[in-house]
């Protein structure tokens, strides 16, 4: 037996699903509870003695600030969605597919990992969207959600930047006939060796310690210099590439204007996949150069020097510009960390599973104009939930925004850190609702 509760000259505005008509107010009851996403009912009565019952997908508990004073109106509330807060109703309105009701939207978190730009990818294809956030409650209720996914701790390692050259990065730009090829059953970008090359924006490294790591598997014959990452024109900052008589190369121009870290060593594998690291660690004052996870060179650097920095807005994938010389094979998972990797965290960093997971992706973000956030559906920005001196665009390079899992708190981050995601979509009348089914009673 389904009970409702009655308030008398208010009615639940914005949710109305259906409006029917019917001889008495009980009626109106009885057609919420036999209507899949009906909640409450506005109830009126007619001069001719009949009802008109406005069926609301919502509940004054779900939307409070929906209940307005409307003369002549009953209001009338199925009792398990009042007096409940948030999460205890929680799972009172789960739907099938681990689906939940909140006010007027249907909310999801999808365990599996991705990118931003994958989620929400995701999402579209089931007519979704990332979820949008406009009220504390609402916040409240999705951080309950992750509840359902289990972290791994907080030491997380700093990935500034991950560009997974799939064709899924919007901010790799593809140029002089580079593409996007399956290349032993992974989807890689590839450069024929002849101008073919990538570009990634610029990203402020250079100041802490930091990795930069790729997969690459260079087709031979492998051309004089295959520069896999760098920014090597006037003025020049960094550069990691592969030589074709064999070895591998990582170096760079200090704010001394040194020629430091240089590193050259290695003898990398033609035709087939390799991993390549390169590393400026602060705290030990050493650059190193790690192929397939292990150390194959070292640099001493300066006390306090650091990578040289320029004004160059972009950094190339496969070129060394200055010579105009560029890579012949494939890239994939191209990846700047802020800290100093050992060789068992390069081997962890290559596994997506294995990075710890502290958040997952809501909607919002600043991808299309620095520091104007906005939610994918074009929700206006009514509220936000920032954790402690965040939004920071740390590194220059967060423009994807986390719910962290401890405190639910909002946090940018690199958009191509692969995590859970929130969904929001809109009810369907066709859901069938898991409650309790029966006549009201009063
Ligand atoms: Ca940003
Ligand atoms: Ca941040």
């Amino acid at each position: 037996m389904t009970k409702f509760v009655k308030q008398e000259g208010v009615a639940l505005e914005n949710h109305v699903i259906t409006t029917v008509t019917a001889t008495e107010p009980v009626k109106c009851s009885w057609q919420c509870v036999d209507t899949p996403l009906c909640f409450s009912v506005n109830v009126k009565i007619l001069q001719t003695g009949w009802v008109t019952c406005e069926l609301n997908n919502s509940s004054k508990t779900a939307d409070p600030q929906d209940l307005m004073p409307r003369a002549g109106s009953q209001y009338q509330q199925m009792m398990e969605v009042d007096h409940c807060t948030v999460g205890e109703c929680i799972y009172k309105d789960a739907l099938p597919d681990g689906w939940y009701k909140f006010g007027s939207k249907l909310i999801k978190l999808f365990p599996e990992r991705r990118t931003w730009g994958q989620a929400r990818h995701s999402c579209q294809l089931i007519g979704a969207e990332l979820v949008s956030i406009n009220r504390e409650d609402e916040n409240e209720f999705i951080s309950h959600l992750l509840g359902q996914i289990k972290t791994k701790g907080k030491d997380s390692n700093q990935i500034i930047a991950h560009w997974i050259l799939d064709g899924t990065d919007s901010d790799v730009s593809l140029i002089n006939g580079a593409t996007y090829e399956e290349e032993d059953g992974v989807k890689s970008l590839y450069l024929s060796g002849s101008g073919a090359h990538a570009t990634t924006p610029a990203v402020d490294f250079g100041k802490t310690s930091f990795t930069i790591a790729s997969w690459v598997k260079l087709q031979s014959p492998v051309n004089y210099y295959s520069t896999i990452y760098s920014d090597w024109s006037h003025p020049v900052k960094f550069i990691v590439y592969a030589y074709s008589s064999g070895s591998l190369r990582f170096g760079g121009i200090n704010n001394k204007e040194q020629f430091k870290p240089w590193i050259t060593a290695g003898s990398p594998p033609i035709d087939k996949w390799f991993h390549v690291a390169a590393i400026w660690d602060r705290n030990a004052n050493e650059a190193r150069l790690f192929l397939d996870g292990q150390k194959i060179g070292t640099d001493p650097v300066d006390n306090g020097s650091y990578l040289k920095d320029n004004s160059h807005s972009v950094y190339d994938i496969g070129l060394k510009r200055d010579a105009g010389v560029t890579l012949r094979g494939y890239l994939r998972d191209l990846t700047i960390i802020g800290n100093a990797l050992t060789g068992e965290e390069l081997a962890n960093i290559t596994d997506p599973n294995k990075e710890p997971l502290d958040g997952v992706w809501i909607g919002l973000n600043d991808v299309s104009t620095e520091g104007t956030f906005c939610w994918p559906d074009d929700t206006h920005v009514t509220y936000t939930k920032w954790a402690s001196n965040q939004p920071d665009n740390q590194y220059d390079y967060q423009d994807c925004v986390e719910m962290t899992i401890d405190e639910g708190a909002w946090d940018d981050t690199s958009c191509g850190r692969q995590l859970p995601f929130v969904v929001k979509r809109k009810p369907k009348l066709s859901i069938n609702l898991n409650r309790p089914s029966g006549k009201p009673e009063f």
